[in-house]
Order: C-alpha cells, then sequence, then structure tokens
C-alpha cells in the first residue's frame, strides 16, 4: 500500500527524499529475498552495511582482470602419498636437511603456527587414512538432491594448506553435489601468499570462486559475506586448513534432506601441526563451561552404549564451530551470525544456543569425517588488539543466557569493564523468532552442565582437540629397553642428574651395567608410541618453539607423541635418534664424558651415531 503510495508520489516528480526511500526500500526487498524463509527481518544499519560491502565483493569478484603479479606456485605433487598414506614417509619429509628447509619451518611456524616445511612437501594431494567406523564404510548412498556451497574463509593461511583442502574436496566428493567452492580471503597481509593462491585458483579450477573482504572482517563476517554470494541450498563452512576424508559429504547432506532444521558437523579428526599426521578423533561431543570456552565432552552413557555408536548421529549442545552444514535458508531464517562480533571467538557458542533454543537441533555425524590442523595458538591477532573472545562472549551471554550471564560474569571479573557494542538487533531477532529459554537449554539439551559450586563429576577435558578421556588412556607399551650407546666412543646415554628429577638435561657418560642402580640410570625403554622413557620414570624430550640450539631433556611422559616422538632412521649407513616435531636428530655436542645431547640437522655425522642394546 505504502509503496503503491510511492510510486504515485514520484509519478508527480516530488524529489529526491523519495527516491531514496525507494532506493532503500528496494534493497531492504532484496535482502528479504535473500532470507526467504516466510519471515522477513528487519534490515538494520548493520545489515545495510553488509549489503554494501556485498556488492562491492561481488563486483570485485566479477571483474577477473589480468592475473595478479606473482610467483606462480608449481602444482606440488608427492607421488609418494597420492594413493597411499604412510607415516615414514611423512616422517622423512620432516627432517631438515640444510639452512634453507630450516628458514622454511622457521618462517612457517610464525606465520601459520604449523609444519610449513611437511605440509610443502606433500603437496596438493595426499591419501588419508579412513577413520570411519566400519559400519558407515561400504554403504550404498540413496540419491541425493541438495547441492552446496563451500565456504572457507582465511586469513594468511599457507598456500599448500588450503589448496590441498581445495583438491581433497574435488578428490574426495561427488561432483553433482558442489555447486560452487568460495574462499573468501579476509583481507590477508602477506600478499605474495594471497597472489599466488588468487592466481592458482583462477588457472586450475571452474567451480572456486576466490572473494576477497574490502577490509579485514574477522571470521564471523567474512563467512556471512561468504554465505551471501553463495547459491546453493546448503551452506558447507570449513576452517581454511582442513582435509576432508572419504565420503565426507553425504551423510551431512542425507541428514538435512531428513530434516532441514538439522545443523550437521562432522567429526573432527585431528591433523597434527608438527608432522602432518592425520589422525582418527575419538567420538565425543561439544559442550561448554561457564567461562564461555567451549569444551568437548565425553558422551552420556546412553549414547556410549547404544549398538549403533559410530554410526547413529549423536546429539550435541554446541559446536566447535568451524566446520558445518546447515541448509542456506535455515541459516538466514535464524539470522546468520552476529556481525557485531569481531575477529574470533565465540560465534559458536552463539550459533549453537540460537540453533537449539529457536526450533534446530544440532548433530555429529560419525561417518562424516574432516581433519583439521589444530594449532597451539593463534598466529595472527587483531587489527585493534582487543580480546575479540571476551568481547563476542559477553555479547553472547547478554543476548541468550538470561539470569546465568551472571556465572559468565563471575568467571571472568575483566568483562565487566568490557564495551560490547549494541545487541539490540539480536536481542529482536530472540524474540522474532520465539526462542526459548536459556533455562529450558540448559535442562533439555545440556543437563550434565553443573552449574558453579555443584560437586557433579566433570565429563570436560582440557583440551582444545578432542581427546580420549584420561581414563581410557592405556599404560606405555613397552616394545624393547637397553642402553643408548653413542657408537663412536662407546658412551651411554644418562641424565645429568637422578633419574626422576625434571627438566634434567641428557649427557653422555661411562657405560655402567655393575650395580642394579648403576644399569637402571642408563635403562631406556622403548615404548610402542616411540617414546623412550629412561628407567620407565621420564620420557626423553626437546624444548620445543626455542631459537637456536635445543636440548634433549627428561620431562614427564604425556602420552601424545610430539615432542617426546623418537624413531631411528638411517643416514650414510648410521643410525640416527630422529625427533619429526623438531625435524632433527640427536646429537653429541662433544663426544667425550659429560658432553651434553642436542638436536641438530640430520647428517649422518658420527656425532649422531646410535644405536641401542
Ligand atoms: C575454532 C574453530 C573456528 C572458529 C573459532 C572460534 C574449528 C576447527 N575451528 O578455532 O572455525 O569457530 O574456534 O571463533 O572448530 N580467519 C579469518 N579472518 C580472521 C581470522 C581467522 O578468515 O580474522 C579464518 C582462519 O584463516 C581460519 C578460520 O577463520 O580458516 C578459523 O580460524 P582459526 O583456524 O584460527 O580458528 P580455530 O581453529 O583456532
Ligand atoms: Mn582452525
Amino acid at each position: 500500500m505504502r509503496k503503491r503510495l510511492s510510486l504515485k508520489c514520484c509519478l508527480f516528480g516530488i524529489g529526491i527524499p523519495l527516491t531514496l526511500w525507494m532506493t532503500l526500500n528496494l534493497v531492504s526487498w532484496d535482502m528479504k529475498l535473500s532470507a526467504d524463509w516466510n519471515q522477513p527481518q528487519r534490515l538494520t544499519l548493520r545489515a545495510r552495511k553488509t549489503l554494501l560491502l556485498r556488492s562491492k565483493v561481488k563486483a570485485q569478484a566479477e571483474e577477473k582482470g589480468a592475473p595478479r603479479q606473482c610467483e606462480e606456485i608449481p602444482e606440488v605433487i608427492n607421488k609418494a602419498l597420492v594413493k597411499h598414506y604412510n607415516t615414514s614417509v611423512l616422517h622423512s619429509l620432516g627432517i631438515v636437511s640444510g639452512p634453507e628447509d630450516q628458514i622454511a619451518r622457521d618462517e612457517g611456524y610464525q606465520n601459520f603456527a604449523f609444519n610449513a616445511l611437511v605440509s610443502d612437501k606433500i603437496g596438493f594431494h595426499r591419501a588419508v587414512p579412513d577413520t570411519r567406523y566400519p559400519k558407515c564404510q561400504d554403504v550404498t548412498f540413496p540419491a541425493i538432491n541438495l547441492d552446496t556451497s563451500i565456504i572457507v574463509c582465511f586469513f594468511n593461511e599457507q598456500p599448500s594448506a588450503l589448496l590441498r583442502l581445495v583438491h581433497s574436496i574435488i578428490d574426495r566428493t561427488p561432483q553433482e553435489l558442489v555447486k560452487e567452492i568460495i574462499l573468501v580471503d579476509d583481507s590477508s597481509t602477506l600478499d605474495d601468499l594471497s597472489c599466488q593462491i588468487e592466481n592458482y585458483v583462477n588457472q586450475h579450477f571452474n567451480n572456486v570462486r576466490l572473494v576477497r573482504t574490502p577490509e579485514r572482517q574477522g571470521l564471523i563476517r567474512a563467512r556471512v559475506f561468504g554465505a551471501n554470494l553463495a547459491s546453493g541450498q546448503v551452506l558447507v563452512f570449513l576452517d581454511s586448513h582442513c582435509e576432508v576424508n572419504t565420503d565426507w559429504l553425504e551423510p551431512l547432506l542425507l541428514r538435512i534432506s531428513h530434516d532441514p532444521t538439522t545443523v550437521v558437523v562432522p567429526v573432527i579428526d585431528i591433523i597434527n601441526h608438527d608432522t602432518m599426521e592425520y589422525q582418527q578423533s575419538p567420538l565425543v561431543r561439544g559442550g561448554f563451561n561457564w567461562g564461555l570456552h567451549f569444551s568437548w565432552d565425553r558422551l552420556p552413557d546412553n549414547e556410549k552404549n547404544d549398538p549403533d555408536l559410530g554410526s547413529k548421529p549423536i546429539l550435541s549442545p554446541t559446536m566447535a564451530g568451524g566446520l558445518f552444514a546447515m541448509k542456506r535458508d535455515y541459516f538466514h531464517h535464524l539470522g546468520e551470525y552476529d556481525l557485531g562480533m569481531d575477529i574470533w571467538g565465540g560465534e559458536n557458542l552463539e550459533i549453537s544456543f540460537r540453533i537449539w533454543m529457536c526450533g534446530g537441533k544440532l548433530e555429529i555425524i560419525p561417518c562424516s569425517r574432516v581433519g583439521h590442523i589444530f594449532r597451539k595458538r593463534r598466529p595472527y591477532g587483531n587489527p585493534k588488539g582487543r580480546d575479540t573472545f571476551l568481547k563476542n562472549s559477553l555479547r553472547v551471554a547478554n543476548v541468550w543466557m538470561d539470569k546465568y550471564k551472571e556465572y559468565f560474569l563471575k568467571q571472568r571479573p575483566q568483562a565487566q569493564v568490557v564495551d560490547y557494542g549494541d545487541i539490540s538487533d539480536r536481542i529482536s531477532l530472540r524474540k522474532h523468532l520465539s526462542c526459548k529459554s536459556f533455562k529450558w537449554y540448559l535442562d533439555h539439551v545440556y543437563p550434565e552442565l553443573s552449574l558453579p559450586g555443584d560437586v557433579k563429576p566433570s565429563n570436560k577435558s582440557s583440551h582444545h582437540q578432542p581427546m580420549k578421556s584420561k581414563d581410557k588412556r592405556k599404560k606405555p607399551v613397552i616394545v624393547r629397553h637397553g642402553r643408548i650407546k653413542h657408537v663412536s666412543t662407546n658412551l651411554c646415554a644418562q641424565s645429568e642428574k637422578e633419574i626422576y628429577t625434571k627438566k634434567a638435561l641428557v649427557t653422555l657418560a661411562r657405560c655402567n651395567d655393575e650395580s642394579l642402580s648403576g644399569q637402571k640410570a642408563q635403562l631406556w625403554f622403548e615404548t610402542e608410541k616411540n617414546q623412550l622413557m629412561l628407567a620407565q620414570l621420564l620420557c626423553l624430550d626437546i624444548e620445543t618453539g626455542s631459537v637456536g640450539k635445543s636440548y634433549a631433556r627428561l620431562m614427564k611422559c604425556h602420552g601424545l607423541g610430539g615432542s617426546q616422538g623418537w624413531l631411528w632412521i638411517k643416514k650414510n649407513g648410521a643410525s640416527l635418534l630422529y625427533n619429526p616435531v623438531s625435524g632433527k636428530c640427536l646429537t653429541a655436542t662433544a663426544t667425550k664424558v659429560g658432553g651434553y645431547l642436542s638436536l641438530d640437522l640430520c647428517t649422518g655425522a658420527k656425532e649422531q651415531a646410535f644405536t641401542m642394546s
């Protein structure tokens, strides 16, 4: 009615203000169209900004001009790993064989917080172990009539990690299910790398689009930009350092086709950030604590004892955040993301609460597996130097948690003074969608969460990657024991202090096999997990992350491999102790009694030749 009226006025030529009003009206109509889930949303100022940005991005994507000037990335294919996943090949790729390797490795850790040297050497294609439970394998999928837009946002990503993800999707997904892959470069600052990625993408793929945000948005708004450009029926979000596994997409889509308000998450397998090994994750589900930190929780007993465990969907109170699929129209209907959130953090709990409280469901699909490089630190900051995780979490607490937000504020008192911006849009979204209360969510979706002060046993693991719960971690299995002898001097490795002193360095000493205590001091136990335990007490470890020389030390055994993993390799006829995490070999700094053991380039020199007997 109002529209018709304004049209009439225009015909009579009542100028600029009305034309402006009409333009806005049109824009809002366009927005409503993109959110075609019956109930249109109010167009806020922020949404208008997004829209403007969106048209800019569109323009940029469409004028694909001459390639940018930068070195071309060679299409690297490591033949040894394309067909068969092989850990010893992987380990050998990690060997630092000279100063160039060392630089590539150090720069990689600095920029990406994972071993970029190994990632580059693996190349753009590799096989990964099929980590699904047997019940998921060898199934024939019924026809699926949904297609997807896969959205991958990145800020300063290593080209080989990102391109291996893209190739893994193309290699392991039926073509008709992938309408497009949208790579959103969130204004990366390492220009050469983003230029190389862009040129490679333009030269090698048809259905991969690369778009760039006009300025750094952070992963939350970057995802919404990507989603606004997408046209597939289902949106799939992935982090930029993932590799998809066999038949990963079909189980996700089948679930969504049964119920379009189900949001589905694959099991996130672990790609080791030091060695790039691909490891199966245990079945756990998403939770959180009152500090609003995400946690991996043990499954409740009824799920754990289900005979179909491993192939049946698992209801999950929250998601980790990076990898999930949902219908595109449902994504828009449910309010996309909170555009007031910056850079990193909190959006995963926000979308999880919103899904459950506003009528949807969140499930982990064990038959779908995708590997992700879990890094020890985030290799980037944010332009304003603020703690965006805290700010974003405050928005979550104030919009979604009702009176339970007090628990959060108690846990993180620093939050009291943080400005979290305007949340009125999100509050009206919650009303508009008639979402349930946070109490309902706690009672029905996450009754296992104890309130502060309760003494329920914890079901959480504090690790940032999915972990087997402690009670299931087995005792180390010893495969052999003996003395570690330095060949050319015939000296033995032992602690410089008592055998139970943590952090003690390791030195060469005269081999002592006379008294029992002497034996113990030089008796090493090699375990199934490639640990070397002195007297079955402490593990041979290295100082990681240190610049310059790194020494071998004895540390508490953690059973996670990593810096406590030691492999015997051969070089120039000598047998060396190689530590895959550092890419280096155990080396005697001085070939005499008291000489410390350090880590050095694996050359096969006499300082590095050891045996175990
Ligand atoms: C986890 C999630 C991540 C996100 C985050 C909380 C998984 C596997 N990962 O942390 O997706 O939900 O928790 O916010 O569940 N990026 C940008 N712009 C930025 C910063 C990051 O595009 O300003 C990209 C980044 O390149 C990466 C993705 O966003 O592809 C996620 O970032 P991350 O890998 O640092 O987050 P992660 O895995 O530590
Ligand atoms: Mn990540």
